[in-house]
């Protein structure tokens, strides 16, 4: 309850950072893109996870404006790295269904890529199925908009929800992120293995790429290299860090 109360004058105070984790290429380790991730630096209580903070912020009605600024601040952070002679990644924002509904998403986006200068082709909104409970032609119609600007778009935490099949096919996809909970079991449960498995292969027969998070070890590592998997991302290869540690591992592989 603190928190709540906190949350306004955190908002005011710019007690938000962004912190960055890297996706990485399964034939080379090399970084193809990073997740920007929310941080609230608490200035009780220290680093505080979007885990508790994101639903506080959505019942304030306070995420459209923080999501706007870490739309803004993840593309001039890219924007940044690029224009320091690093290799060109992607970078992905989570966007929560308010920000998606409430705002002008396509607007927040545009202003976004126009104040960073970033070029759009570099930018990944990451959608959830809670999207999906709205309206699903307003849904694919802003999906159609933010396309037809150059952006890319990611189904998040794949498989958690109970009609993923649908919007696999409706929805103008480039990608899909297989949810952690599957990598917590594939290499020991043979039907989790099974159902990763089918993932992959229906995602590769319409044409989208596939990530796979919270791989943690090396026997999910050996599991996904034997799949049609294109990415992984999870603490085997690096946590979620601040921009500054990232920007010293992209030119390297992992
Ligand atoms: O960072 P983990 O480190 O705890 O993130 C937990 C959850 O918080 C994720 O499911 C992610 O989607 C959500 N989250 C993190 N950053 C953002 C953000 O910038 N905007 C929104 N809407 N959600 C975020
Ligand atoms: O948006 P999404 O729900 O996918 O947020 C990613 C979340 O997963 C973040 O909270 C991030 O800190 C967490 N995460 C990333 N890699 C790993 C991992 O390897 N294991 C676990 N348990 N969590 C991870
Ligand atoms: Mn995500
Ligand atoms: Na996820």
């Amino acid at each position: 309850q603190q928190l709540a109360d906190d949350i306004h004058q955190a908002v005011a105070r710019q007690e938000f950072s962004l912190y960055y984790q890297p996706q990485v290429a399964l034939d080379d380790y090399r970084i193809t893109g990073v997740e920007a991730l929310l941080r609230w630096n608490h200035p009780q209580q220290g680093v505080v996870l979007p885990g508790l903070f994101v639903p506080l912020l959505e019942e304030l009605g306070l995420i459209v404006e923080l999501g706007e600024w870490a739309l803004e601040q993840a593309c001039r952070q890219n924007k940044a790295w690029q224009d320091a002679g690093l290799p060109p990644i992607r970078v992905s924002v989570n966007l929560s269904a308010q920000q998606f509904y409430r705002g002008d998403i396509v607007a927040s986006v545009r202003r976004a890529l126009d104040l960073s200068g970033m070029d759009p082709q570099w930018l990944e909104l990451e959608l959830t199925e809670g999207l999906t409970l709205n309206d699903t032609e307003t849904t694919i119609e802003i999906m159609q908009a933010l396309k037809a600007m150059g952006v890319q778009l990611s189904l998040d935490d794949f498989g958690t929800g109970w009609s993923s099949l649908s919007y696999l096919r409706r929805f103008p996809l480039d990608r899909i992120k297989i949810d952690r909970s599957f990598m917590a079991e594939v290499a020991t449960q043979p039907h989790a293995a099974a159902v990763v498995q089918g993932i992959f292969s229906l995602a590769e027969s319409l044409g989208l790429e596939c990530t796979a998070e919270g791989v943690e070890d090396d026997r999910q590592l050996a599991f996904l290299r034997a799949q049609s998997c294109h990415e992984v991302q999870g603490y085997l290869f690096s946590r979620p860090l601040p921009a500054e540690a990232i920007g010293r591992m992209i030119p390297q592989a992992l």
